[in-house]
């Protein structure tokens, strides 16, 4: 883990401009928006055993030399249509009031982004997200307006809240406790990060959010910067865990910061979830995973408890990895 003097002698070399870059090099990255990528790519890299299905849909995209972009919305499209994954798309759990609200955000390291917020009805909500990248001025849509949108974009209206999923809500009702659960084990939502060989990079992160949440309530999964944040030249990150905790602290955007630094993605990691550690009490409670990657195709993971894991898929090979993680005892 990185400690205090290292974090400031690096923050006083940036602040005498050693990590900062010179000229001559921006000139050059000015002149070839590829050139500061580099390293062991095409790979992908997903949150949860569930990525590994999503990996492979990806990979296809990534292999063929199609784009970041394209990959990890066919990635997360995956979970998205499985009636089993109960935090995401179709078969997500519900809200306390019975209704699948969804929410999902998309990024493209060159800063272009969509996302959409509270969604009922619509299975997809990444592709929704990337019309709303692709196709508006605007970066969030949100509730009535981003199924409205999504309908005039041919999108299908569906019931998203399955038997099993509608069960599970029942059984909440009989004493309907009111409590955020986002535990060790209860999660499912996918964060997918990208490079593709023509060396950019982007993340995609779907979610039905916390389960039995209060009607209307939104995580941190599709505010950009919070849940999911891409720069083709640092790298990306992406969270999964109780939302409220990433939102605070920004998670996504500061890993992004800290490799912009000098750090290893791992290192970000770590320091990212030390943040949440010094500034949000009771933490402790709550899980938290962070993935990152960098240019060169580096990667980091780690949690505020055991218990999270992610799936790399990189020169033929297909890994799902356990995290490191904070709380040991
Ligand atoms: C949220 N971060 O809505 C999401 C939930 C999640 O695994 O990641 N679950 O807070």
């Amino acid at each position: 883990m990185i400690n205090r003097r290292k974090f400031i002698s690096r923050t006083a070399l940036a602040a005498m401009g050693i990590l900062a870059i010179p000229a001559w090099l921006r000139a050059v990255k000015a002149a070839s928006p590829v050139f500061p990528l580099r390293g062991n790519t095409p790979m992908v890299i997903s949150t949860w055993n569930h990525g590994y299905e999503a990996n492979e849909a990806a990979w296809k995209v990534l292999e063929s030399g199609g784009s970041a972009v394209d990959a990890v919305e066919q990635g997360v499209r995956v979970p998205e249509a499985d009636p089993d994954n109960l935090s995401v798309g179709l078969g997500g759990l519900p809200d306390r009031d019975g209704h699948v609200t969804l929410d999902a955000s998309i990024m493209k390291g060159n800063g272009e982004c969509g996302s959409v917020t509270f969604l009922e009805h619509i299975k997809h909500p990444i592709s929704v997200a990337r019309l709303v990248m692709d196709k508006t001025p605007h970066v969030i849509l949100s509730g009535e307006g981003a199924l409205q949108f999504a309908l005039e974009n041919g999108f299908g209206k569906e019931n998203l809240l399955t038997e099993k999923a509608k069960k599970a809500w029942e059984e909440w009702l009989v004493k309907a406790e009111y409590e955020p659960v986002i535990n060790i084990e209860n999660h499912d939502t996918i964060g997918m990060l990208a490079i593709d060989k023509q060396h950019h990079i982007a993340g995609a992160c779907t979610t039905s959010g916390v389960s039995f949440k209060m009607h209307g309530r939104v995580g941190d999964s599709p505010v950009i910067g919070a849940g999911l944040y891409a720069d083709d030249e640092v790298g990306a990150a992406t969270a999964t865990g109780m939302g409220e905790l990433v939102l605070k602290t920004l998670g996504s955007f500061l890993l992004v910061e800290f490799m912009r630094n000098g750090y290893s993605p791992q290192e970000a990691c770590e320091e990212g979830i030390k943040r949440i550690v010094e500034k949000i009490p009771g933490y402790e409670n709550f899980q938290i995973g962070y993935l990152a990657v960098n240019t060169s195709g580096e990667t980091g993971a780690y949690a505020i408890h055991k218990g999270f894991n992610y799936a790399l898929f990189r020169d033929g090979k297909f890994e799902l990895i356990d995290s490191d993680y904070y709380l040991k005892s």
